[in-house]
């Protein structure tokens, strides 16, 4: 293996200043606007009033929490889907569902949002994402663009290298971002090397009972697991992470965890876990099914890389896995068949913690290293399996093909670029077409907004010689990953149907109620256009009194059958918001602890007497 030590000290630097520095940017500005602005541009991505988008973009909303919704080419927003942040705007993080599957947190960190799959194509029925800030994994349902379920990984600080799913979404894996304790608990961080964990959650779901599921961790060495990918095809029972800080440093990360000159690829098989986990092969940890790699032996094995690799992307045949190095300038793709092959021959060379390591020139196919491309990420495929990679510090995407490892075309983008995201990218058969730049600075592009600026996505056409920006979008923070699914293959629903078993649920004015039980007060509502109505029987059917200390549950259904017909129900000054979309029914539930007066409201604007869709909310003092 090449000593990556000299190249990659520069780089760091060159990584450090790329982040705190822009004057080597603007001198690009002119060029790159001028490239992106003539009127024929405008036409690719000019989508007329009427006229539907080829694309659904799903954009990772980052620290928002949420996931946002773009469509392509016209690079428009069409809706943010919460998952892991509360949002007033469609009461998520309110009503009580919602409420309940946030399990108690306020916010969260989504980073790369991944389809369900079919024989490794997307099917467009479910979007899965993950939460490094509170360590979960969530799945919305296309049918709605609703978040459904999700679940808390425990062992597992900060799941970024998820969400990744397998060929026909039998797992996800979730591995930790950050080492620490099994259980999290206090160990001290001179016990760093023997009593913290970077371990792995295999993630099921379960489409029928629409829920997210642990089968089973490993618990691999305390170091940081960066990106994955699943294999496809021949290597479909293969999935591939990369780790650094293999130093197992615990402090000032920025220098420590880049000492060493290599770091390594995860290399495991996913059945044979399975199969250990079937055998018994593993420790109950917390009611987690364990599987301790230096006891278990077999399953995973760890490829020598250039240190610091970020992304790890699988070519859409299954032959490869692309690895690419943050601090050094090279891309280095590894051959699947080859690794197979250095497995059964068993071509290690040592190991660590019981996971045997391969030899690199067993697996390595090529090291590609384009002149002058610094700080590679993030690889994605076009429908003729040539890579383009983001480079985060020369800012530009470049185009290359993974079987010769020729450049073939490079594109400035504004700037440094994290991920870039292909049509139908991640499957088996990528579409060419287009590519979105996913860039962490936006710099000079649009209407200035303060000191802190919009992240952009940039559109960039493939169907010509070159590749083109020919278009640019501001994104809130933070576009990490997107994917981009046909619209053809997405099918949502009208409106929610009748549902007889729904004990919340009221179709009927006349079965309208509030129901006392000791404190507790059960309101079964209805919303329609325009008003609401509580207990048609009472004098104000619009008013729901109760007393100060009551445990009051609101239970409102939209009886407006009828496609975009949607109510929102809030209580002034009680901190309170929910929606309920045509034929949903939706809970509210808290506490009247304020006595007094409070008018109640329609918050989503429904028809022209929506001003008059109020009430009022009485509370009796004690
Ligand atoms: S990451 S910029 Cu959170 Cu996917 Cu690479
Ligand atoms: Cu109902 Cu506005």
């Amino acid at each position: 293996m090449k000593k990556w030590v000299p190249i990659a000290s520069g780089l760091l630097a060159g990584f450090i200043a790329a982040t705190i520095s822009f004057a080597d940017f603007s001198s690009k500005t002119d060029t790159q606007t001028a490239s992106a602005g003539n009127k024929s541009d405008a036409e690719k991505v000019y989508v007329p009033f009427g006229k539907k988008d080829d694309y659904y973009l799903f954009a990772s909303g980052g620290h928002s929490g949420q996931m946002f919704i773009y469509g392509v080419p016209s690079m428009r927003k069409i809706r943010t889907i919460p998952v892991f942040s509360q949002d007033s705007a469609t009461g998520y993080g309110f009503d009580e569902h919602s409420k309940k599957l946030m399990g108690g947190y306020t916010w969260g960190d989504l980073h790369h949002p991944a389809f369900s799959e079919k024989n490794g194509d997307y099917d467009g029925k479910w979007m899965f994402a993950t939460d490094v800030g509170n360590s979960r994994a969530a799945v919305v349902d296309l049918k709605t663009f609703t978040t459904k379920d999700i679940i808390k990984v425990p062992n597992t600080a900060g799941p970024h290298c998820a969400a990744f799913v397998t060929e026909n979404t039998e797992y996800m894996f979730l591995p930790t971002r950050f080492a620490v304790p099994l259980g999290q608990k206090y160990e001290s961080l001179d016990d760093y090397s023997s009593k913290y964990r970077g371990v792995m959650s295999a993630v099921t779901f379960d489409e029928k009972k629409v829920k997210l599921n642990i089968a089973y961790q490993v618990a691999l060495p305390p170091w940081s697991y960066d990106l994955s990918d699943a294999g496809k095809k021949g290597s479909k029972d293969w999935a591939v992470m990369t780790t650094y800080n293999t130093e197992e440093a615990t402090t000032t990360m920025e220098v420590n965890a880049s000492q060493a000159d290599r770091d390594y690829i995860v290399l495991f098989n996913w059945k044979e876990l399975e199969k250990m986990v079937k055998e018994g092969k593993y420790e109950d940890v917390g009611g987690q099914k364990m599987i301790f790699p230096e006891k278990q032996k077999g399953g995973i094995y760890l490829v020598p890389v250039a240190k610091s690799p970020h992304g790890v992307d699988v070519t859409p045949d299954g032959n490869y896995f692309i690895a690419s190095g943050k601090l050094a300038p090279a891309m280095t793709v590894f051959s699947f068949e080859k690794a197979f092959k250095a497995v059964e021959n068993k071509e290690f060379a040592g190991e660590r913690n019981g996971i045997p390591i391969l030899k690199y020139e067993s697996v390595m196919e090529r090291e590609v290293n384009p002149e002058n491309a610094l700080g590679p990420l993030h690889t994605q495929f076009d429908d003729k399996g040539m890579a383009y990679t983001t480079m985060f510090i020369s800012s530009e995407i470049v185009k290359w093909d993974p079987n010769t490892g020729k450049t073939l075309d490079r594109v400035p983008v504004q700037y440094s670029p994290g991920h870039s995201v292909a049509a139908e990218g991640d499957t088996v058969a990528p579409d060419g077409k287009w590519i979105i730049a996913l860039n962490k600075i936006a710099k000079d592009t649009y209407l200035s907004v303060g000191p802190s600026h919009p992240e952009s996505m940039q559109l960039i056409d493939l169907s010509g010689e070159k590749m083109k920006v020919v278009q640019s979008a501001p994104v809130d923070p933070e576009p990490h990953y997107a994917q981009m699914i046909k619209a053809d293959k997405i099918k949502t629903i009208e409106v929610y149907q009748k549902d007889s078993k729904n004990k919340d649920a009221v179709y009927n004015q006349k079965d309208t109620k509030i129901v006392r039980k000791g404190n507790e007060v059960h309101v079964y509502g209805i919303a329609m256009r325009s008003r609401f109505i509580f207990d048609a029987k009472s004098k104000r059917p619009d008013v729901i009194e109760v007393n100060e200390g009551d445990h009051v549950f609101i239970h409102l259904t939209n009886i407006d059958f009828d496609e975009d017909i949607t109510h929102g129900f809030a209580i002034n000054d009680y901190d309170l918001n929910m929606e309920v979309q045509p034929g949903q029914t939706n809970t509210l539930e808290f506490t009247a602890d304020k006595a007094g007066t409070f008018p109640l409201y329609c918050t989503n604007f429904c028809s022209a007497l929506h001003q008059e869709m109020n009430g009022y909310f009485l509370v009796k003092p004690k």
